[in-house]
């Protein structure tokens, strides 16, 4: 992005998926809580004291049959499979469920700016895969921030893990709940940003790359549309 952007909501993302990204693999849960930044301007916590999320704040989370085996590391972790899934009558990432995530972000004061940690490296490039995959897109000047470079470069502490649970267990001393599953991971990413929430939304007015140039993390092809 060019000019700082005043982002007005933050919209947490994250994805469970049938693999690593080596795997091109397909999305089968994703969550997003949309915060204005009204609620993140709230004074910092007292760590390790464990801050509440905003009372207001907007969810969206979808289960989706991923139509794309998955690798028994991801099987185990999310503690989703293609058969649980299916017997649920999940459906894939269909023209309704693009039309709830573009609807939900449509409610959100704008301009707003997606938040996921690791989110260049991975989140944004798979939905990006996944939302050309189905015919559709986000507008192109969406913000798109990445935590884990932004607080690698707010602490400038080298040799330290950035990895999410890690992160969040130095700020609050115990660990994260629901972990890979995508609305417990959400959660996690919302209360390490409230610990430094300032200063994420200053980096972000500068830092914040733009949808448009997230690169797909791999072609979407609807011939061999993730065939299990
Ligand atoms: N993943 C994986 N193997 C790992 C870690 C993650 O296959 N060791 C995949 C499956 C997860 C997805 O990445 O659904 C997102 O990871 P996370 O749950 O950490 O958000
Ligand atoms: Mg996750």
């Amino acid at each position: 992005m060019t000019a700082p952007q005043d982002f007005q909501t933050f919209v947490f993302l994250d994805l469970e998926t049938t693999g690593l990204p080596r795997d091109q693999p397909c999305m089968a849960e994703l969550s997003l809580f949309a915060v204005n930044r009204r609620s993140l301007q709230c004074p910092a916590p007292q760590l390790p004291q464990l801050p509440q999320p905003p009372r207001i704040l907007d969810k969206l989370t979808l289960c989706i049959d991923p139509q794309k085996p998955f690798t028994p590391k991801a099987e185990e972790i999310t503690g989703l499979s293609n058969r649980t899934l299916e017997e649920n009558g999940k459906l894939d990432f269909n023209r309704a469920a693009v039309d709830a995530l573009r609807a939900f972000l449509d409610r959100q004061a704008s301009p707003i700016c997606l938040v996921a940690h690791n989110g260049l490296r991975f989140d944004f490039p798979l939905l990006r895969t996944e939302l050309l995959r189905a015919e559709a897109d986000l507008p192109p000047d969406t913000g798109c921030l990445d935590t884990l470079p932004a607080l690698r470069d707010l602490d400038q502490v080298a040799n330290q893990s950035y990895q999410l649970g890690e992160v969040f267990r130095r700020f609050y001393g115990q660990d994260p709940v629901r972990a890979h599953s995508a609305e417990g991971d959400v959660l996690t990413l919302l209360l390490v940003f409230l610990a430094k929430a300032p200063e994420l939304m200053e980096w972000a007015a500068v830092g914040a790359r733009s949808w448009g140039d997230v690169k797909p993390m791999y072609p979407p092809s609807p011939v061999d549309h993730c065939a299990v």
